[in-house]
C-alpha cells in the first residue's frame, strides 16, 4: 500500500492485563502494522498502570499508537475487533481467559456518535492512561472542535503512570 492512500490518521489506545502484558501490547501493535491498509506510524511508551475499575485485578499495561490508515472508522473498528477476538482466541487456548483491548480514539477530526462507536472515545480525557501516552507521541492533538487535547486534562496525574523500560518484558 502506497503510503500517500493511507490519508486518514487515528490514534488506537492498547490495553492489557495478562500476565505477560508487554508481549500483548506489542504484539498487537505489530498486528495493526500487518492489517493491509494501514501503518503504525509512531506508538507511545509502554506504561504500567493502576486498574479503573474493579481493583481485585492485575495492573494494565497500556499504550497509544498513530495508525495510518485507508479504513473508515467503522471498518477499521472491525479490523480493531477481529485483533482482539484473535488473541482472545489464542489466549483462551493457551493461558485460559485474557484481555486485550484496542480503542479508536481518534480519528481525523472526526466527531461521530454512532450505535457501535463514539468518536473521540468517552472516556479518553478521565483516563490518564489514554491521554499520556496519546501526548508523548502527539502533543499536539486536538479535539474535533479543535481545543487542545492538553488543556483539557490534569498534566500532573502523568506521574500516575509507570514507564516500563524498554528491555522489560512483563
Ligand atoms: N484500567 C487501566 N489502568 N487500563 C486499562 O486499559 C483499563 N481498561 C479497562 C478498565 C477495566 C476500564 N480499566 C482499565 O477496560
Amino acid at each position: 500500500m502506497t503510503a500517500s492512500l493511507l490519508k486518514h490518521r487515528a490514534f488506537i489506545g492498547l490495553g492489557s492485563n495478562l500476565d505477560q502484558p508487554s508481549t500483548r501490547v506489542i504484539e498487537a501493535i505489530k498486528a495493526l502494522d500487518q492489517l493491509p491498509l494501514c501503518r503504525v506510524a509512531q506508538q507511545s511508551p509502554l506504561y504500567l498502570s493502576t486498574p479503573v475499575g474493579p481493583q481485585d485485578q492485575d495492573d494494565f499495561v497500556n499504550a497509544v499508537v498513530e495508525l495510518h490508515t485507508a479504513y473508515t472508522p467503522l471498518a477499521l473498528l472491525d479490523q480493531l475487533q477481529r485483533l482482539e477476538q484473535t488473541q482472545r482466541r489464542v489466549r483462551l487456548r493457551h493461558w485460559g481467559p485474557r484481555t486485550l483491548d484496542l480503542d479508536l480514539l481518534l480519528y481525523d477530526t472526526l466527531a461521530l456518535l454512532s450505535p457501535r462507536l463514539e468518536v473521540p472515545h468517552r472516556e479518553m480525557l478521565n483516563r490518564v492512561f489514554v491521554w499520556a501516552p496519546l501526548l508523548d507521541i502527539a502533543p499536539e492533538a486536538t479535539l474535533p472542535d479543535g481545543q487542545a487535547i492538553k488543556t483539557r486534562v490534569p498534566l500532573h496525574d502523568r506521574a500516575q503512570l509507570k514507564r516500563i523500560p524498554l528491555q522489560d518484558n512483563d
